[in-house]
């Protein structure tokens, strides 16, 4: 009898198919967290994680901040990827080459191996801290797909269908588990629902999120 049957999550990285185009690698990042989660230290150094507003002046639950060429952004003027941080003026700081390479090799695993990342979304959620239904369509090439990197405490992802109305699946994302995210599934409605209390060994009563697309 091993203790591995009965862990809530496997020890060895896998795949699941959640739909066309959208492929579940868990664990796929599960080795490279700590190198990750220090990069994520040095990148929200320089650009420090905020509170963004949406275009309807709700402030965001979840803290962000960016990193690569290109930033995703919100205000009351609308989304937008744009090169600088609007909080310094300054270019987002540089995407490390550990970020690009892991996501790469999870677009190539996933069957999308010409991915060029040069937009990476860092998420922070703190309990309370959820993500509506949305879809992510502000990227210039769609055929391109999206890689979504979890890392600390789990959080339950909601996978919905190409219009809101479609009731989402519920799917549990743990530390180190990818998501890529393409295809005839690139534009379905997703988001995070709202993150429980909890302690995670390496990132405390949080959950980072790395979204890595091309964004233009
Ligand atoms: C999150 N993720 O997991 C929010 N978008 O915190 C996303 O919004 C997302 O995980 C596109 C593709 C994968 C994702
Ligand atoms: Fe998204």
């Amino acid at each position: 009898m091993t203790p591995d049957l009965f862990a809530d999550q496997p020890a060895e990285p896998t795949t699941e198919i959640l739909s066309e185009g959208a492929l579940l690698l868990r664990q796929f990042a599960t080795a490279k967290a700590q190198d990750l989660l220090s990069e994520i230290r040095q990148i929200t150094a320089a650009a420090p994680m905020r509170h963004m507003k949406t275009p309807g002046g709700h402030t965001m639950s979840v803290a962000m901040s960016c990193c690569g060429s290109w930033g995703w952004v919100t205000d009351t003027r609308g989304y937008r990827y744009q090169a600088e941080d609007p909080c310094s003026g300054a270019p987002w700081p540089a995407m490390p080459s550990i970020f690009a390479d892991l996501a790469r090799s999870a677009a190539c695993a996933a069957g999308y191996p010409d991915f060029t990342p040069n937009a990476c979304l860092i998420n922070c959620y703190e309990p309370g801290a959820k993500m509506g239904l949305h879809q992510d369509k502000d990227e210039r090439d769609l055929s391109q797909p999206i890689v979504s990197v979890s890392l600390g405490l789990p959080q339950v992802f909601q996978f919905g269908g190409l219009t809101r109305s479609e009731r989402p699946i519920k799917i549990p994302l743990g530390h180190g588990d990818v998501v890529v995210w393409g295809g005839p599934s690139r534009l379905r409605y997703h988001g995070v629902l709202t993150l429980k209390a909890g302690a995670h060994s390496l990132t405390g009563p949080r959950r980072y999120n790395l979204t890595f697309r091309c964004a233009r």
